[in-house]
């Protein structure tokens, strides 16, 4: 029997991005069950040409899969990924609930692949926030080339990361003002419409929001606990893409073209860098694509070692669903689970 896969939160933003992926990708899968909550029981999601019927979490039985892809909020995945565990399945987990578990593996195969087989511990792998995902892409070749000591980011978030009704809102209030019937924020804690908002996630103790921790500890956790990063996160009125203005210190000096030739080279990357062309990657063009895109690099004057450059990837793939589906494929390749049973060859 080849590997059978639930998607809890099928109907969510990130959902329906993790079926069309698993589908281009022809991930070798016997089985692709689509779950929801309640509310969602019976309606239908598009996988490649097939149309699946949404589940209800409640009453699906877990024992008939083994592998759980799941964006549905960090409540969700706290009161389910251990039950799922019992039922004996893996589930990669999108949300932050899991990631800061010493005994759950936090990924991006990218940078840490071989952290996969710490699935083991509680059966659970969980996926970094996507502002995280697509800095630590670039990152990595970095820090193994010379280091890095310490990195300064503003992310410029596109309102697909809060979720398909945060779009809506940006929808909607877009539309208002030029029939003059603005609806008043309720995803967002100001109107976004032709604004930019200074927080995104819970205000900490320390002045930082719980978004820029997360920049923080994930980017440890995933490629060094030396590293050392302060970021400020900004919503942005863009629909899909989050950009990234990024500046690195690093353990030794690297020109901005030794930069580039190493990031050209490095997996999960397109360099794409040539300003005098207007060659730089807006996040409307990384819409749909697989790739962190890097444009703008070039040296920072004003600091030891300093590197600086502009980072653009689909907060929903990089940053969500292909970075899960990834993870996935790691396990395929480890032989945790199983491709899909070929039928048998008769003549
Ligand atoms: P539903 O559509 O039935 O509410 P997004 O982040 O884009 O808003 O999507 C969230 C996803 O998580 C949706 O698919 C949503 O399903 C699902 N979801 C939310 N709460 C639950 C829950 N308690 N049980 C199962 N799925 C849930
Ligand atoms: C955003 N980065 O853009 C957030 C969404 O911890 O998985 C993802 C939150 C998370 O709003």
């Amino acid at each position: 029997m080849g590997t059978r896969i639930a998607i809890v939160g099928a109907t969510g933003n990130v959902g329906r991005e993790l079926l069309a992926i698993l589908d281009e990708r022809m991930f070798p899968a016997d089985e692709v069950h689509a779950v929801a909550s309640r509310r969602s029981l019976g309606k239908e999601v598009s996988f490649g040409d097939r149309t699946l019927k949404c589940q209800d979490i409640e009453s699906f039985d877990f024992s008939k899969v083994d592998l759980v892809l799941m964006s549905a909020g960090g409540s969700t995945a706290k009161q389910w990924c251990p039950k799922i565990a019992k039922a004996g399945a893996i589930t990669i987990d999108n949300s932050s609930a899991w990631r800061m578990d010493p005994d759950v593996p936090l990924v991006v195969p990218e940078c840490n692949g071989d952290a996969v087989m710490d699935y083991k511990k509680k059966m659970i792998i969980a996926n970094p926030n996507c502002s995280t995902a697509q800095l630590v892409v670039a990152l990595k070749p970095l820090h193994d080339a010379v280091g890095v000591k310490r990195v300064v980011v503003s992310t410029y978030q596109s309102v697909s990361g809060a979720g398909k009704d945060a779009m809506d809102e940006l929808w909607n209030q877009t539309r208002g003002i030029y029939v003059n019937d603005e609806p008043t924020p309720e995803i967002f804690q100001k109107e976004i419409a032709f604004n930019v908002i200074p927080q995104i996630d819970v205000f900490m103790e320390d002045g930082f929001t719980k978004e820029e921790w997360k920049m923080r500890v994930e980017t440890k956790k995933i490629v060094d606990e030396s590293i050392e990063l302060v970021a400020t996160c900004v919503r942005v009125p863009v629909f899909v893409g989050h950009s990234e203005a990024v500046s690195v210190e690093l353990d030794a000096p690297m020109s901005a073209k030794e930069a580039q030739d190493l990031l050209r080279e490095s997996p999960g990357i397109m360099l794409v860098d040539d300003p005098e062309e207007d060659l730089y990657i807006t996040p409307k063009e990384c819409v749909g694509d697989w790739a962190t895109f890097i444009s703008r690099v070039r040296k920072d004057p004003t600091v030891e070692n300093g590197l600086m450059f502009w980072c653009v990837s689909d907060n929903l793939r990089k940053g969500a669903a292909l970075n899960a589906v990834q993870i996935a494929e790691e396990l395929l390749n480890r032989g945790v689970i199983k491709p899909k049973k070929q039928p048998a060859v008769t003549d």
